[in-house]
């Protein structure tokens, strides 16, 4: 008898609304900061350089009876290695799977035809609505950002055109509220109280990765990945120990540095911010080690955690 009146009974659970947005668009765009700002921590790492984000990174943001699940992807770019190719090969997925698709785009650089031409050809298979995210308003003249949003609307045909900055916070509580317009009705994905699905390893490589890209210029940061090897939390400090991956030996002594000086100062800056984001105080101890040409390589890429594009792909390049 309960069960039948409370299956008539419209004061139950309302439903949640959840989804897969997916953020694409060119490097340096602002994707990362933007995850990082909807999410309110810093998930994914960010730099002035090109080409940072090389997997993807998942961010959990659960508002009242919605949650959106980011993927933070790789730029839609174009692939020249086998690293290139997985970073891809990611922003494809990411697309693959969206319920909704944000575009990012630098609102400080003029919209380009390939660039739409890209993105159209991306999301051919992809039937989930497209958004579009102008970002860096705060530095952008506002002639720009209008004929972007026209060029936008004319030529990528979207749902809607939001003007934002990432890194001030403008425009991005609208831009939520009509992505969570967009989220079809479904069940969380995730624990309400989770803000990411890569492990604190992952978080915590990366970190140290990007404190890399900040203190080396040129090759050194596209050559360097970074793997916690040991992490033991049941002491204070959390004890951490990151290998750092070059690509040649001759790349080693340049991040050790003269008397150890460069890794030291690397080691310094990755450690704060590593305690931070654990909220723990940190013993950190980085080793640098050549993997030869790992960035080429499927073995070493399959090892170091990469998604591998399919071989004859690869193979017919
Ligand atoms: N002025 C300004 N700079 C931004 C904004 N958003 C991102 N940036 C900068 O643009 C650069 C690239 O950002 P990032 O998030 O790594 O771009 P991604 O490659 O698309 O993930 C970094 O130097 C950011 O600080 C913004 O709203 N305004
Ligand atoms: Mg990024």
């Amino acid at each position: 008898m309960a069960e039948t009146a409370r299956a008539g009974d419209r004061s139950g659970p309302a439903t949640t609304r959840t989804g897969y947005i997916a953020l694409v668009g060119r490097p340096n765009a602002g994707k990362s900061t933007l995850l990082n700002r909807l999410i309110g921590e810093h998930l994914s790492i960010v730099t002035p350089k090109a080409q940072t984000t090389w997997q993807r990174v998942t961010g959990v943001l659960t508002v009242d009876r919605d949650q959106l699940v980011f993927l933070d992807t790789p730029g839609l770019l174009e692939a020249k290695d086998l690293l290139q190719r997985s970073m891809l090969g990611a922003a494809l997925e990411a697309l693959s799977e969206a319920d909704v698709v944000l575009l990012v785009a630098d609102a400080t650089r003029p919209p380009t035809e390939r660039d739409a031409e890209r993105l159209l050809t991306a999301l051919e298979e992809c039937s989930a609505p497209l958004f579009v995210a102008l970002n860096k308003i705060d530095i952008a003249p506002a002639r720009a950002v209008k004929a972007w949003t026209t060029w936008a609307d004319e030529r990528l045909g979207p749902e809607g055109v939001a003007s934002i900055s990432a890194a001030e916070g403008t425009g991005v509580d609208a831009l939520l509220g009509r992505l969570r317009d967009a989220l079809p009705e479904g069940p969380f994905l995730y624990p309400e109280d989770e803000i990411a699905s890569e492990s604190v390893r992952f978080f915590v490589a990366e970190l140290v990765r990007e404190t890399i890209f900040e203190h080396f210029h040129q090759e050194i940061p596209y050559s360097v990945f970074c793997r916690v090897e040991a992490f033991r939390e049941a002491q204070d400090p959390v004890y951490i120990e990151v290998v750092v991956y070059v690509e040649r030996k001759s790349q080693k002594g340049m991040v050790i540095g003269k008397k150890g000086q460069a890794i030291r100062a690397v080691g310094e800056a990755a450690r704060s911010k590593i305690e931070t984001f654990l909220g723990r105080r940190v013993y950190l101890q980085l080793w640098v080690k050549p993997l030869r040409s790992w960035r080429k390589n499927r073995a070493y890429l399959g090892q170091l955690g990469f998604r591998l594009p399919a071989e004859d792909e690869a193979d017919a390049r």
